[in-house]
């Protein structure tokens, strides 16, 4: 967990990026399903260069956000060449994709599931390449269940897992990071700053890394904007949502957040999504509503740093690969 803390200092995309080539004593996020039979066959190069190539011929940005992607292609073969293990393998191919710092998280909530099914299912997501794993509900969570939750994940799953509280009732001890995050769009000052010093003692004693994170709730908002009492950005209304982003980074946060709402009919439109990136300079998370691999391409090429889902790995678990080949762009 440490390592993961240290990591998660340096910024959390670098984080993302960097886990899976530093993951030695685990199973890193996965790519593709054929990555152990081709490394154990020695194909480890082909296999390597099969994906070197999806990228640079699909990846959705033809400029492969401004990286030279033969350079790292260079940087990176010399690791796959010598990966002595599939797993080894696996984690080169993950570092070389995190280069292009597009990364999917999984949201899951522990009134929806067990510790068990969230155990399995943060195995499954981790299979299918996911980068974290966020633990957070907007009802009904208890520090019980929430420990019980983050631990039965870390059990099964060797991810990050960081938590995205509704309030300072659903901590836990066990996760890797905290989103210290404030519903900046919120009317009630207990979501902006009150629940964030009831759990300050608390984060603090335990030495959890804290992730500052500006979230703000777009219409239709859904369950978490009537607890958060938001008052949801419009839908059509761009500048609103840049400058509360804007007020964010100029307050200091390393993140912000557009949140649609859990089970949201439609995700945060993607042109609100490409004009909050294009004058922002910290990472941008997306989330709320996100169903269909169409739908999680769209907001990544439309400038998302970071693409989250819930409820569609509860709903069909199976839909999750696709989703996260379309965010990572194969
Ligand atoms: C996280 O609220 C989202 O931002 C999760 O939304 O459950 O609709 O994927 P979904």
């Amino acid at each position: 967990m440490r390592r993961a803390v240290r990591l998660f200092a340096a910024g959390v995309l670098a984080v993302l990026a960097a886990r899976g080539i530093s993951a030695q004593d685990g199973p890193p996020v996965g790519t593709k399903a054929s990555a152990p039979a081709a490394a154990a066959t020695g194909d480890a190069p082909h296999l390597f260069d099969e994906v070197w190539r999806t990228v640079r011929d699909r990846f959705f940005d033809r400029t492969h956000r401004g990286k030279d992607w033969a350079a790292i292609r260079e940087a990176w073969l010399p690791a796959a060449c010598e990966a002595p293990t599939p797993r080894r393998l696996r984690a080169v191919i993950n570092g070389m994709l995190g280069e292009l710092k597009v990364s999917h998280l999984s949201l899951l909530d522990p009134d929806k599931l067990t510790p068990k099914e969230a155990g399995e299912v943060a195995f499954r997501a981790m299979l299918a390449g996911t980068d974290g794993i966020m633990v957070g509900g907007s009802t009904g969570v208890t520090p019980g269940m929430t420990d019980a939750t983050v631990k039965a994940i870390k059990d099964r799953a060797r991810v990050p897992v960081i938590l995205f509280p509704a309030g300072a009732h659903a901590l836990s001890r066990y996760a890797d990071a905290v989103y210290f995050m404030s519903m900046l769009n919120s009317q009630d000052l207990r979501m902006i700053v009150g629940e964030q010093t009831k759990a300050a003692r608390a984060i603090q004693a335990w030495g959890l890394e804290t992730i500052p994170m500006g979230y703000l709730v777009v219409e239709p908002g859904m369950r978490v904007g009537e607890i958060g009492h938001a008052k949801p950005i419009p839908r059509d209304d761009v500048e609103e949502a840049v400058r509360y982003a804007l007020t964010a980074q100029f307050l200091g946060m390393q993140l912000v957040y557009l949140e649609a709402g859990s089970g949201a009919p439609d995700p945060v439109p993607p042109r609100m999504v490409a004009a909050v990136k294009a004058e922002l300079s910290i990472p941008l998370v997306v989330g709320g509503g996100i169903r269909t691999p169409e739908a999680a391409r769209e907001l990544a090429q439309a400038g998302a740093d970071i693409v989250v889902t819930g409820t569609v790995i509860e709903e069909d678990r199976s839909r999750l690969q696709s989703i996260v080949d379309a965010v990572k762009g194969l």
